[in-house]
């Protein structure tokens, strides 16, 4: 009986996990757009017109090793500062994976490139609204209603993970 039940709500759940609507794909953003990585270009603008969500990647093209792109803290950023410890890609197409909330910093490594405005800086957003929370369930009042309610809370964890993991996609 209990397990027909299990069986009856999660046949539902998947149900629900194959119905819901796939998040739209995270975005690429091609740094520069046609431009590219490169020099004489305002990428402040460009950033300004665009919205960073966690997911998301950045790609930065360029000709190697002409260029390069170096990930630092706000501080060296403003002073173009290249640090022993900073992260440099240099592949000519470098992807960036926005996986964390908040600001990111990158500039150009080679020769004087940041000091000529080869830089880029993102605030970078959560990739959802916060998830409402879910109502407690009411007080089980029978063995029976007690193995219901666990059966619920069971479920509704499993469809939560199976939305958490869509998103995650
Ligand atoms: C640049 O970074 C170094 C650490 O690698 C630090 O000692 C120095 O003060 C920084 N310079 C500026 C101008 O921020
Ligand atoms: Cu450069």
């Amino acid at each position: 009986m209990a397990s027909k039940q299990v069986l009856a709500v999660a046949a539902a759940a998947v149900a629900l996990a194959v119905l819901l609507p796939a998040r739209a794909a995270a975005t690429e953003h091609m740094v520069g757009d046609s431009n590219g990585w490169a020099l004489e270009f305002d990428y402040a603008t460009w950033a300004a017109a665009r919205q960073f969500m966690v997911g998301d990647t950045l790609v930065f093209k360029y000709k190697s090793p002409d260029h390069t792109v170096v990930e630092v803290g706000g501080a060296d950023f403003a002073a173009c500062n290249k640090t022993a410890n900073a992260k440099e890609w240099s592949s000519g197409e470098d992807r960036v994976a926005l996986d964390k909330e908040g600001r990111r910093w990158f500039f150009c490594g080679v020769g004087n490139h940041c000091l000529r405005n080869m830089k880029l800086k993102i605030a970078v957003l959560a990739a959802g609204a916060p998830a409402p929370e879910a109502p407690p369930p009411p007080p089980p009042s029978s063995p029976a209603g007690k193995v219901q309610a666990r059966v619920a809370h069971a479920v509704a964890a499993a469809v939560t993970a199976a939305a958490a993991a869509m998103l995650a996609l």
